[in-house]
């Protein structure tokens, strides 16, 4: 306890006009947060301020980020800040670690009001990458669009913040730390916890972890290799897969969270995580995965690195749902993709007759459904795999229903897909990102896609390419109305939907920290059992010769191709 009571401070600020929470927090280069006069402190504010004051009153924040540069520094900020605004009391991952997995399960675990996640996600960091700031809702999973309406509207005429500018709290020690401010009558305290432990205890509840060990190190053990791409799943590999479920230490790598990732982009795909699609390709290993900087995504790989997509992914975990215990007792409420992803999710909920729905691009939609009791397992195309027992998705989450369903099936990666394929058909998928384009380019094709697929002559033209031919069936901006609460977003996605479930999918990102972002989503279903094992590039590349010419992607953006193929 201090000697004599801390200072609150309402200092003066002005608005900035750019801080629009995107798909799922706000991202901007890290030098923007940092050297922009309290733009900071304006835009924790108005998180703050969105909150009404009788529930923020004493109530429990929980903070953790994904260890990425500048992360302490904002830490010391948000708690300063949060004892100004009223906060009671702060949950933070020591060293200011915590996976955003593991902090919406604290959030709920812990009766919070909230969380503030620090990271740009799969985003490179370091003095010249990129920062975030995700705010997360009692119910723990991102905020939804009316609130981070809420707080783009108060950024925009903020004019003052509160702030202890002499509270320092010690984020290596873990334990509770109280601290005594000016005209209040309670202490403010700091609870330092460990970041994996109360996450690994739902863990534990969720999945037989007996049968997972003697999966991972029992006689008749499988290799697995975990790459952490040096984000903030790290602490969370070694302690549960490898100390736990006995998994040798060369099972996982780049473990040790670091300030700018190595250097690279922790983003669990063929291109970013490619040391690992190696090493797999030497066929030591039956199992691989990798993380994304802040450990809610993966990308799972079979022996000689077989590339399970996502879309696939989640449709396996779904045909295989009761391999999880967890399941076994909460029965399943429903199935959710979000709209870019492939329709593989479908074939399982229409074969089992589980209600699908089928959302806008980010976490938020789910988490209303959740909240209803309908939903139990969802994904997202993007490396996102989760379920209802949080509100975010989930790397190792995901990782550990995959090695569940290997321990029941005794079988490999690739069987079990390919066994999956020949049941359902296969839904072959791509996805082109074409990242940092100049926005108002990025905009206009938009735009001008939109007329084009808006007129009436659209619907019905046929599109032939080389010998095929593919008819529009439906065009459309794709436009969600919640089956719970009845918001409507608009504006989700271009599609264009083919004759025969064919789509050709165009969206600009919300998640791009400068410039535009434009991803071009392709799919087409295949049932014939004799065209299940094909390459996606070249069953796709008829839609994808349309998707260009129809958009003129590259004449637009002066690129040549995209950034990323997925
Ligand atoms: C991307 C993905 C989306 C994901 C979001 C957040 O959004 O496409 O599926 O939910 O990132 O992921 P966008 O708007 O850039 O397409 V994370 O790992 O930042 O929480
Ligand atoms: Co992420």
């Amino acid at each position: 306890m201090n000697d004599s009571p801390l200072q609150v401070l309402t200092l003066p600020t002005s608005p900035y006009p750019d801080q629009r929470p995107g798909t799922n927090g706000l991202k901007k280069k890290t030098h923007v947060f940092q050297s922009k006069k309290n733009y900071l402190h304006n835009f924790i504010q108005c998180i703050f301020s969105s909150i009404d004051l009788r529930d923020r009153q004493g109530s429990t924040m929980v903070v953790g980020g994904d260890g990425r540069y500048f992360n302490s520094t904002v830490i010391q900020v948000i708690v300063q800040m949060a004892a100004a605004n009223g906060v009671g009391r702060v949950v933070i991952g020591q060293n200011g670690i915590m996976s955003t997995p593991a902090v919406s399960c604290v959030i709920r675990k812990s009766k919070a009001i909230g969380g503030i996640i620090l990271t740009a996600s799969h985003n490179p960091g370091g003095p010249d990458g990129d920062f975030g700031i995700k705010f997360n809702t009692a119910n723990g999973g991102p905020a939804p669009e009316a609130v981070t309406n809420k707080i783009f509207q108060l950024s925009r005429t903020i004019e003052e913040f509160a702030i202890c500018p002499e509270l320092r709290v010690d984020l290596g020690t873990i334990g509770k730390q109280s601290f005594d401010l000016e005209n209040k009558f309670k202490p403010f305290t700091v609870e330092i916890v460990d970041p994996v432990e109360s996450y690994a205890n739902s863990l534990r509840n969720i999945f037989d972890f007996a049968v997972l060990k003697e999966l991972l190190s029992g006689d008749n053990h499988i290799q697995i290799r975990l790459d952490a791409m040096h984000g903030v799943t790290g602490p969370y590999v070694k302690k549960i897969l490898c100390e736990e479920l006995g998994s040798p230490a060369n099972s996982a790598i780049n473990c040790v969270p670091l300030e700018n990732f190595g250097g690279r982009h922790p983003d669990p795909n063929l291109i970013y995580a490619s040391d690992l699609v190696e090493t797999m390709k030497s066929g030591q290993y039956d199992f691989g995965a990798a993380f994304d900087g802040d450990g809610d995504r993966n990308m799972i790989l079979g022996k000689h690195g077989f590339f399970v997509n996502p879309s696939d992914s989640v449709a396996v975990l779904a045909a295989n749902i009761f391999c999880i215990p967890y399941f076994q007792h909460t029965g399943v409420r429903g199935f959710a993709r979000s709209m870019p992803t492939s329709a593989a999710l479908d074939m399982v909920a229409r074969a089992t007759k589980i209600q699908l729905y089928e959302t806008p691009t980010g976490w938020r939609f789910f988490g209303s459904l959740m909240d209803a009791g309908r939903l139990s397992l969802c994904g997202e195309e993007s490396f996102g795999t989760g379920s209802d027992y949080i509100r975010e998705k989930d790397g190792l989450w995901a990782v550990l229903a995959w090695l569940s369903i290997l321990a029941v099936r005794r079988q490999s990666v690739e069987d079990i897909m390919t066994d999956h394929w020949r049941t359902y058909g296969r839904n072959y998928y791509t996805r082109f990102d074409y990242e940092e384009v100049d926005l108002d380019a990025a905009v206009e094709m938009m735009l001008d896609l939109e007329l084009m697929i808006s007129d009436r002559a659209f619907n019905g033209q046929v599109f032939t390419v080389g010998e095929k031919k593919y008819q529009v069936e439906a065009a459309d901006n794709f436009e969600y109305s919640d089956p719970v609460d009845g918001t409507i977003s608009r504006n989700q996605g271009l599609r264009i939907i083919f004759k025969g479930g064919s789509r050709i999918v165009f969206r600009l990102s919300g998640t791009d920290s400068f410039g535009a972002t434009i991803r071009l989503y392709i799919d087409s279903y295949e049932k014939d059992i004799n065209k299940l094992f094909q390459d996606p590039q070249v069953v796709l590349a008829e839609l994808v010769t349309i998707a260009l010419q129809l958009s003129q992607i590259h004449e637009r953006t002066g690129r040549r191709a995209p950034t990323v193929i997925t």
